[in-house]
């Protein structure tokens, strides 16, 4: 039988409140196409008339069809093209596979593992979200179901790239991805001349934790830069990224823009401009860093 298109009308919402409860986001909700709880988290999935295919966890929005690709793009491009030839790349989080598709793209990259917490995300993702989750069957591929603190412990000298794409601090298991303990490791776990990227939370309701994020990060490499991009269906809109080096190699001074122009994959968001637009920040931001 052929389904028709259902009248959403303005009684079938989805809701996100922000932290603290100051207010939040409400999609209209077309169909709910799964819900299940993990032994980590409330997982849903629905379809909006307007954000397509939409992933919360414990009622906090990870993913819409319409704008994933901002935040992905953001995460994954800024490091890897700052690499000179990344091959061996670590994601932690990132379980719906939207930041290994975008890993993927480099054709240097000859192995990609992908550290989540939660299974039960990745199988509900190849289910229901083929727009982010495509390349998670790609032989380059490692799967491991494990919290990301604990497993980045047992490398030392590995990785070119470590991508952090982790829940809320306040949200799940993703707190244990804000220690500084953790980020000691992700700096040992990285070969010499390695890069780690974080998301650093937004900065205008989540700053606390942004600021924390980004520090202690800082503590622990010789250089690390906080950068911004837009993600309309993420608390404020704006959302952080920090992107840190263990030989100083520095995101701006060091950028190489015709990497990005010659770039043969299709991309959406990011290119060379935005790459050195994103790191300019608001006074506000700076004032939160301690970089005013
Ligand atoms: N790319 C989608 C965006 C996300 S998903 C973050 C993922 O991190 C989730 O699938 C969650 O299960 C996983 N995760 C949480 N804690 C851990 C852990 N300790 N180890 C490994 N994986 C973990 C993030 C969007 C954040 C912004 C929302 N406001």
């Amino acid at each position: 039988m052929e389904e028709k298109e259902l009248k959403t009308g303005r009684h079938s919402i989805y809701m996100e409140w922000y932290s603290k409860d100051p207010g939040g986001l409400f999609m209209r909700v077309n169909r709910w196409l799964y819900s299940a709880q993990s032994p980590f988290q409330r997982i849903d999935i629905f379809e909006s008339p307007f954000y397509g295919r939409v992933f919360s966890l414990d009622g906090i929005t990870m993913t819409t069809e319409i704008d994933e690709f901002m935040y992905h793009e953001m995460l994954v491009h800024v490091p890897m093209f700052m690499h000179p030839n990344p091959k061996k790349v670590l994601v932690i989080g990132g379980g719906d596979g939207g930041s290994i598709r975008e890993v993927l793209k480099h054709p240097s990259v000859e192995k990609a593992v992908m550290c989540e917490i939660d299974e039960l995300v990745v199988k509900a993702a190849i289910e229901y979200l083929p727009y982010t989750s495509n390349k998670l069957s790609d032989p380059r591929v490692e799967l491991v179901y494990e919290d990301g603190a604990k497993f980045v412990r047992q490398f030392k000298n590995e990785f070119d790239v470590i991508i952090i794409d982790s829940t809320d601090p306040t949200a799940g298991e993703g707190g244990h991805l804000f220690t500084l303990e953790f980020y000691k490791a992700c700096n040992e776990a990285l070969k010499e001349d390695g890069i780690l990227c974080a998301q650093t939370e937004g900065m205008t309701y989540d700053w606390e934790w942004g600021t924390t994020a980004y520090k202690r990060i800082k503590a622990n490499f010789p250089l690390a830069k906080m950068y911004l991009g837009f993600m309309p269906t993420y608390p404020g809109g704006m959302w952080s990224y920090t992107f840190a080096s263990k030989t100083g190699i520095d995101p701006i001074k060091d950028f190489n823009p015709e990497k990005v122009r010659n770039f043969k994959e299709p991309l959406r968001y990011y290119n060379e401009e935005i790459h050195k637009a994103a790191f300019a920040l608001p006074n506000f931001v700076r004032k939160y860093i301690g970089e005013d």
